[in-house]
């Protein structure tokens, strides 16, 4: 299959095909790595009081990874090895914490998904990784159990993993989107996830932010060509978002290069990312990032010019180098087949019971909402694994078919290997690739990729809530 899959369908994304010029510069040559650099990385999972600005004066107990900051951004150079030391002094009995390095392609014994790779860490234990990043780009990292919980309460940390730039930009910005479940009045975390909102598109949090802060301004050096990296680490929400008052383009999805189109509207789920490029305002001028989902449009953040002009003439950005993941040979590939619905139980979620018990020390549920292939998990202890999904043979490639009959969506993570997106039933696809894809209600959608890393490697939805009640499971590379 080659250029724009299009299968008809009139979903958001059809408008982007219509809207959205490829710019003239084709991708670079893939980054060239250095050798022999070690970045070290002390994280220290805590509870730490903190009053962020969108706290509106409350200070409240997060779960963070450092001392230094509540959001730690690690860059280090393509090819470097990154020797992580994590100490879990959270503060609850058994509350066990691992490290997910979400969208790297890594080994499979790094990946922190406690009792499938890993022992769980428990409080006052410490754990090791070391690992090279494989491919460049925007990434997080973030615990793997309890995840409605632990990301609600603010513990994960940016990756980036430099090298990527044919040229530099004028900026480079991270932006974190998420909101937090929180009370203003009372200055207190609300419950982290609900029956009602499991069992549907998810519990929402009634303040959302970007890096800490609701609606900021950004500064950024006029006229030039800002790199701004969007990261959803919300537990649940699913952002549409545009730019309003600047050009701006596409240049990364989940990290890796796509050849820049210019942003209309993209659909940006839970721990999904974007690299985007802007032209951004003249002195004193302001663009917004704005979230279309909502009815009126949500201005995120102001993104102001200062400072003399960087550029003149047209928009027509760098590109990024291309990535290194492996380009899957459909003529080869097999097919692999998944489903991702609601169970029979998830009509009683309608019924807003009070919160949710604390999974416990095995991540479990008491409820099995989801289900993939008609199979929930986790209903048992996690320490004894059920059956996998699939067992794929190393090497091969394979034609994903991933099916959503439900009515909400469900962003799609995948661990281990990075999916090459191709077409909808329901939206034209610009194909790239993606470790993390929004299904869209009643879509069903084809991919495809090289199972080359071998391991036990999770699938789930990153809607926290859908995954810990049920839409989770893992296959096998051998
Ligand atoms: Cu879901």
């Amino acid at each position: 299959m080659t250029g724009t899959a299009a299968l008809g369908g009139a979903g958001l994304l059809a408008a982007l095909a219509g809207r959205a010029p490829v710019y003239g510069q084709s991708l670079g040559a893939p980054a060239e790595p250095v050798t022999g650099v070690t970045i070290p990385l002390d994280l220290v999972a805590a509870e730490r009081p903190t009053a962020l600005p969108c706290f509106a004066g409350h200070t409240l107990p997060m779960w963070t990874l450092s001392d230094e900051t509540w959001l730690p951004i690690v860059r280090m150079p393509f090819g470097a090895a990154l020797e992580v030391s994590l100490e879990n002094r959270l503060p609850r009995e058994g509350e066990h914490a691992s490290i997910h390095w979400h969208g790297i392609r890594l080994p499979n014994d790094q990946d922190g998904v406690p009792y499938l790779v890993q022992p769980p860490v428990l409080p006052g234990d410490r754990y090791a990784y070391r690992f090279t990043p494989p491919d460049t780009g925007t990434f997080f990292f973030h615990t793997h159990c309890n995840t409605a919980e632990h990301l609600g309460r603010g513990l994960h940390g940016v990756l980036i993993v430099e090298g990527d730039e044919t040229e530099p930009y004028d900026a480079d910005e991270v932006l974190l989107l998420r909101d937090w479940r929180i009370d203003a009045a009372l200055g207190q975390f609300l419950a982290f996830t609900t029956n009602r909102g499991a069992g549907r598109a998810g519990t929402y949090g009634p303040v959302r932010s970007v890096n800490g802060i609701v609606g900021p301004t950004i500064d950024l050096p006029a006229s030039g060509d800002c790199r701004l990296r969007l990261i959803n680490v919300d537990p649940t929400r699913i952002l549409t978002l545009g730019i309003e008052g600047a050009d701006a383009a596409i240049v990364a999805v989940d990290g890796v290069a796509i050849a820049p189109i210019a942003l209309f509207r993209w659909e940006l789920g839970p721990a999904m990312r974007i690299d985007i490029v802007i032209r951004s305002p003249a002195d004193g001028g302001t663009a917004q990032l704005v979230d279309y989902r909502i009815d009126p449009p949500l201005p995120l953040a102001a993104l102001r010019g200062v400072g003399a002009p960087v550029r003149t003439g047209g928009f027509d950005p760098a590109p990024l180098r291309a990535g290194h993941v492996p380009e899957p040979d459909l003529s080869k590939a097999l097919p692999w087949e998944l489903r991702f619905d609601a169970s029979g139980d998830a009509d009683i979620a309608v019924v807003d019971d009070p919160a949710l018990p604390y999974l416990g020390p095995l991540c479990l549920t008491l409820n099995d909402f989801w289900t993939i292939n008609e199979a929930g998990w986790p209903s048992a202890d996690h320490a004894r694994l059920p059956a996998p999904l699939a067992e794929l043979t190393r090497g091969a490639t394979y034609a994903v078919t991933l099916r959503n009959p439900s009515r909400f969506h469900h962003p799609i993570h995948i661990h281990g290997h990075t999916l090459k997106v191709l077409a909808s039933d329901k939206q034209t696809i610009v194909p790239h690739f993606a470790d993390t894809v929004l299904l869209l209600p009643e879509e069903t959608i084809q991919a495809a990729f090289v199972a080359d890393n071998p391991g036990k490697w999770m699938i789930h939805c990153h809607v926290a809530e859908h995954q810990e009640t049920g839409m989770m499971g893992y296959y096998t590379v051998g």
